[in-house]
């Protein structure tokens, strides 16, 4: 039996990358004068890499930009995520993200049948609570038994160990619990934890290989894709 549901943050719960994450970095690296900006093409390839200083190290290496010579690297990125992170949950409080169709209901629906909650992101922890505050109410990280994010694991996905660690916080095995995510490193990491995931694809990922998906779907709102069929594949 369905025990419990274990939600992916960017791009499921929100569109939070095109609109969010990815202004919020422009913004940072405008900020601290540098001659650094990542369009929706570029930050489609930067993706690849899950967590916001592992995709400045990427960004460096692969493109080789312009960079500071009197500045360590590490202190550097560190530096532009600390200020990412201001301008992104900044942008968040300004409510200029929403959450993706049918989010708010399945939440909802899960807490009115005491499915248990948990969030798994490679985001930080502030972003997290920032999108569940604004985007869903005030005291919606309360509705959530765990929320693993950010660093709180040393290796991001597509590792499995966000994954691990939730279900150990919960003590709960995997078959009894439900992910849901949107991406192929996300997949990942979640069926490495053995756990049965459903994809809600967005534009960034829908290209991706979700052959290992319980269920791949555009997303969990009605019209054409009510999340009752999720309840009834998964909830009986
Ligand atoms: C989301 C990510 C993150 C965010 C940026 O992963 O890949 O890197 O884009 O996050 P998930 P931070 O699908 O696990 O939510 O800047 O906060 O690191």
């Amino acid at each position: 039996t369905l025990q419990a549901l274990i939600f992916d943050v960017d791009g499921t719960l929100a569109e939070t990358e095109r609109d969010g994450h990815r202004v919020a970095f422009n913004q940072a690296f405008a900020a601290a004068g540098l001659p650094w900006y990542w369009s929706e093409g570029i930050y489609g390839v930067l993706l690849q890499v899950a967590g916001g200083k592992e995709r400045i190290h990427f960004f460096i290496d692969k493109y080789a930009p312009p960079l500071p010579s009197d500045r360590d690297l590490d202190d550097l990125i560190a530096e532009l995520h600390h200020a990412k992170t201001g301008y992104y949950t900044a942008l968040l409080q300004a409510g200029q993200i929403s959450l993706r169709p049918g989010i708010k209901r399945l939440i909802n629906e899960a807490r009115q049948q005491n499915v248990r909650l948990a969030i798994a992101t490679t985001s930080r922890l502030e972003n997290a609570l920032a999108l569940l505050e604004t985007a869903l109410a005030p005291d919606a990280p309360s509705w959530f038994e765990v929320i693993a994010a950010g660093d709180i694991v040393p290796r991001k996905k597509p590792a499995a160990d966000i994954y691990h660690y939730v279900l150990d916080k919960m003590a709960l095995d995997a078959q009894n619990c439900l992910v849901i995510e949107d991406t192929e490193h996300g997949l990942t990491a979640a069926q490495g934890a053995g756990l049965t995931t459903v994809i809600t694809v967005n534009e960034y990922t829908k290209r991706q290989n979700f052959a290992a998906a319980a269920l791949v779907l555009n997303h969990l709102g009605k019209p054409d894709q009510p999340c009752e069929s999720l309840w009834g594949h998964f909830l009986t």
